[in-house]
């Protein structure tokens, strides 16, 4: 090989090199395997989208393709060959006026397309939802999205949930996004673009899954330590189903009667309602009515960022979406949305090894500004030494959320 070819050699193999990384840093969406893929739009303004970005695309790529054609066409046919005069000066050109303005007006137009459909779809996009929109307000918490929902319009959340976002399908969800701490951002790539959550704003974002389904998502603004960990899910069940879950969220709380819930519904009175919150909660008591802990909502509660755990076993996901709430086996997925409802489901379907283990050591498990003592300058869940048998006693009683 002579000096030349070497370079040339290494040279392309460079390129094919970085072709190469560049390729398989893009993960295919051909193997279904990319829920948080742009390109497979579910939803009508997703498609919306979609239906801009794909032309544009097309666009820019026959742009790309035609100024990279003329580049190397100018590169090989003016290029020196052997027999040139290598000390002459190249003839000198100036100007070609028809090119000149050729080469200004097709941008001009071709730009003035693209805007044109931009802001039609921005437009689009803008436009206020249906009047029988769903409102859902979204708070961003440093690192979990809260989920609330007022049913019968009195202004108050009925409803108050976590990293599950349970919707109608086929229908539009005005989304009301928030913020309790630092920035953050919601996006589901197969529903519709992101949207900043902004402290002291309010930021609207509509959003409509064609089909019943899960849609994957996750914060997309840098929030801090678990940023990464802060994932969103979406649920989009047809209209039966979601009418069914609703009416299952606004059950009244009931006190538990195992021996294990009720110990551990006293503990959870006593020492986790500084932070979490169950809707309609009551005392915990003895069999003679005697009150075993005092609960006050407003005195207990020192925290404002924990997650409501009202019917927390009807959620899917824990601690943000890190972890699996239920397993994903195929038994227990035949069992439905009602796994929670017998021992035989619960048996096949709680996640109980990652749950106890974040009773066990919640930061161990999810990296968190957790503090010593709470306060509402920490964030995360603490690590409150607790023995296996308050574990157990615990888990008991969150199973009992249903
Ligand atoms: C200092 C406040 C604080 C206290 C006290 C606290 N937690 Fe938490 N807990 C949190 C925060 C914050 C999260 C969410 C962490 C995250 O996902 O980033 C959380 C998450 C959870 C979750 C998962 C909920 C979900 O939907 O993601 C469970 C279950 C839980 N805590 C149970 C308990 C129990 C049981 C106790 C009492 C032993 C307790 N917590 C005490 C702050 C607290
Ligand atoms: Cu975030």
């Amino acid at each position: 090989m002579t000096g030349r070819s070497r370079t040339r050699t290494a040279a392309l193999a460079a390129l094919a090199a970085g072709v190469v990384l560049t390729l398989s840093s893009c993960a295919m969406s051909l193997d279904g395997d990319t829920p948080q893929t742009t390109l497979d739009p579910q939803g009508p303004k997703a498609q919306t989208i979609h239906n801009l970005a794909l032309p544009v695309f097309i666009v820019a790529g026959i742009v790309f393709v035609a100024v990279m054609a003329g580049a190397l066409y100018v590169v090989i046919r003016f290029r020196a060959k052997d027999d040139d005069d290598f000390d002459a000066f190249p003839e000198q050109l100036h100007g070609n006026f028809k090119l000149e303005i050729g080469w200004t007006i097709l941008p001009a137009v071709v730009l003035a397309v693209i805007a044109f459909f931009t802001v039609s779809t921005i437009f689009d996009l803008a436009r206020k939802p249906d009047a029988d929109a769903l409102t859902v307000e979204v708070v961003g918490q440093q690192w979990w999205w809260e989920y609330r929902y007022d049913v019968d319009g009195d202004g108050e959340a009925d409803i108050i949930t976590a990293n599950d976002l349970v919707i109608p399908a086929d229908r539009e969800i005005s989304l009301r996004i928030k913020s309790n701490d630092v920035i953050h951002s919601w996006w589901a790539p197969a529903l519709n673009g992101k949207k900043d959550a902004v402290p002291g704003r309010i930021h609207p974002l509509t959003i409509n899954a064609a089909e019943p389904g899960e849609y994957i998502g996750q914060c997309t603004e840098f929030c801090g330590l678990s940023h990464a960990e802060m994932r969103i899910k979406v649920v989009a069940l047809d209209a039966a189903d979601f009418d069914a879950w609703e009416q299952k969220q606004l059950v009244p709380f009931e006190a538990p009667t195992d021996e294990a819930a009720k110990n551990g519904f006293t503990q959870f009175a006593s020492q986790c309602t500084t932070c979490h919150r169950i809707t309609g909660m009551t005392d915990p008591t003895d069999e003679s009515g005697q009150k075993l802990y005092e609960y006050d909502p407003v005195v207990n509660q020192v925290s404002g960022n924990a997650p409501n755990l009202t019917k927390f076993m009807t959620r899917t996901l824990f601690a943000g979406g890190k972890f699996h709430l239920r397993l994903e086996t195929d038994e227990c997925k035949a069992l439905g949305e009602d796994w929670a409802e017998t021992p035989e489901g619960i048996e096949q379907c709680l996640n109980r090894e990652d749950l106890e283990a974040w009773l066990r050591n919640p930061p161990a498990e999810k990296a968190m500004y957790a503090g010593d003592a709470p306060s509402t300058a920490s964030r995360g869940m603490p690590n409150f030494n607790l023995t296996e048998d308050q574990i157990d006693d615990l888990v008991a009683f969150l199973i009992t959320l249903q």
